[in-house]
């Protein structure tokens, strides 16, 4: 029986074993007890995923007491209800899990030195916490995270909202790509000329851990698709032919009116749901494909099975909205944000692993590394005050700069005509200059960072302090 650190800490104290307090406001998860958290654990197994052989050592994450082989399950969770998980971690080094774009508890951010101890193998930590937004979101470590994402770590969560509409299925895509040589084996995770670039890119591209797979889906039908991007550096550009789709939401926020999905640019740490009118003929395809570059190819494919149910696209209506906080422009303190890349120095070494070079910088200061003793931070920002972040990127690479614990609005931007609904992500566009408006209502530390890894670990981190 591994020894849990995080269990025993509890057990010290029985009131707080009793509620799982971490903070106020979660009296409704009074009925959890401290034996019957559901685990997660992250876990080796061996899968195929390249098709001349098994990679070894994958790592995953498996809910439940069942072995699992394959990638880490979809987390469900439902909007404004408690959610409680025991991370295990069977892995040999030290972990934590990140619930990108989720607006919970500092504590439960999961980020080791700043918001929580490191995991270290045969512990665990137990996560409880109620996501105040529904969408799809995912979750990964934030500890060596180029090699433990790079090496499966990355999970899909779909928060339900009981008053979402009912569409005819629902499909889960998970997109990302592996390095893996001749016979299937990890290769090295990077290349610092790339790091210093747009970052390294896989050699093995899936979806759900597959290569194009097929999906079945009703003839006629409306078919919500849930897309995470969650690879260490592509970007996406989403197609889809054979069928007419609508965006409903973009990172997890209704849009306004749903929009024909021509082509999107999806960057790590995004994403997208869609509607997609099935063809009505069976046996009719789709094609999700990535039309970015020079070799466009396919994604995943979607069949039409059964009878037509001959639905119309037109019915589909927008998603109920999330009750993310408008920025008080007339108050707000404006902040500017300069992304760029700076001289290469020795970063400090950390328990969260360092790729050993620094190419980036956010303010000319580059993230030494994940430490003990964390830089100051970013700006500190008064709890319940309205801020501008002004970012500039001053480099000619795309940067998915991604704000941990709070979602903010692009305000205006001199690259991109249309703006998003609110976001815990922007796809920093080479050159662009936006200004994104957000309330400071969430207490405590919180990363801000691209989310291209090798650029995250090479120096593109900060944090905000929220007092
Ligand atoms: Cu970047």
């Amino acid at each position: 029986m591994p020894i849990l650190t995080r269990r025993n800490l509890l057990k010290g104290s029985a009131a707080a074993a009793a509620s799982f307090s971490v903070g106020a406001g979660f009296a409704a998860r009074a009925q959890i007890t401290a034996d019957d958290l559901p685990l997660l654990k992250a876990h080796f197994t061996d899968v195929r995923i390249a098709a001349d052989g098994i990679t070894p050592k994958v790592m995953s994450y498996t809910a439940g007491e069942t072995a699992a082989t394959g990638m880490p399950p979809v987390l469900r969770m439902t909007k404004g209800k408690p959610f409680a998980t025991r991370l295990m971690n069977a892995l040999e080094e030290p972990t934590t899990v990140h619930w990108h774009g989720l607006r919970i508890p500092n504590a439960m951010d999961g980020v080791p030195e700043i918001t929580q101890p490191y995991v270290y193998p045969g512990d665990g930590f137990d996560y409880v916490f109620t996501p105040p937004d529904a969408g799809t979101f995912w979750y990964h470590p934030h500890c060596n995270t180029l090699t433990q994402m790079g090496h499966g770590l990355t999970g899909v969560i779909v928060v339900e909202n009981p008053e979402d509409p009912v569409f005819d299925a629902e499909i889960v895509l998970n997109l990302r790509d592996w390095r893996l040589g001749a016979g299937g084996a990890f290769i090295t995770p990077f290349k610092p000329r790339d790091a210093a670039r747009g970052g390294t890119y896989g050699t093995v591209r899936t979806a759900n851990w597959q290569q194009e797979p097929r999906y079945d889906a009703p003839t006629g039908g409306l078919v919500r698709i849930r897309i995470a991007a969650t690879d260490v550096t592509r970007i996406y550009t989403l197609a889809l032919e054979g069928a007419a789709a609508r965006i409903i939401a973009l990172d997890a926020s209704p849009v306004a009116t749903p929009h024909p999905l021509d082509l999107l640019d999806l960057g790590p740490g995004q994403r997208v749901d869609v509607v997609l009118r099935m063809p009505d003929n069976e046996g009719e395809t789709v094609t999700l494909s990535n039309v970015r570059g020079n070799n466009p190819w396919t994604i995943a494919t979607f069949r039409a099975t059964g009878a037509s149910l001959k639905r119309d696209l037109r019915d589909v209506s927008a998603l109920p909205a999330n009750p993310v906080a408008e920025a008080d422009l007339s108050t707000a303190e404006r902040i500017p944000l300069d992304f760029t890349a700076t001289a290469e120095h020795a970063p400090s070494p950390s328990l969260c692993g360092t790729l050993g070079y620094t190419f980036w910088a956010i303010n000319k200061v580059p993230w030494p590394g994940d430490t003990p003793d964390p830089i100051s931070p970013l700006a500190e920002l008064k709890l319940g005050k309205s801020y501008v972040l002004q970012v500039a990127n001053r480099t000619p690479h795309a940067h998915p700069i991604h704000l941990h614990g709070m979602s903010f609005r692009i305000l205006s931007s001199n690259k991109r005509a249309i703006l998003p609904p609110p976001t815990d992500t922007i796809l920093l566009l080479p050159d662009e200059q936006a200004e994104l408006g957000l309330v400071a209502d969430n207490l405590g530390d919180w990363m801000l960072h691209c989310h291209i890894i090798e650029h995250q670990k090479t120096g593109m981190t900060g944090y905000f302090r929220v007092a």
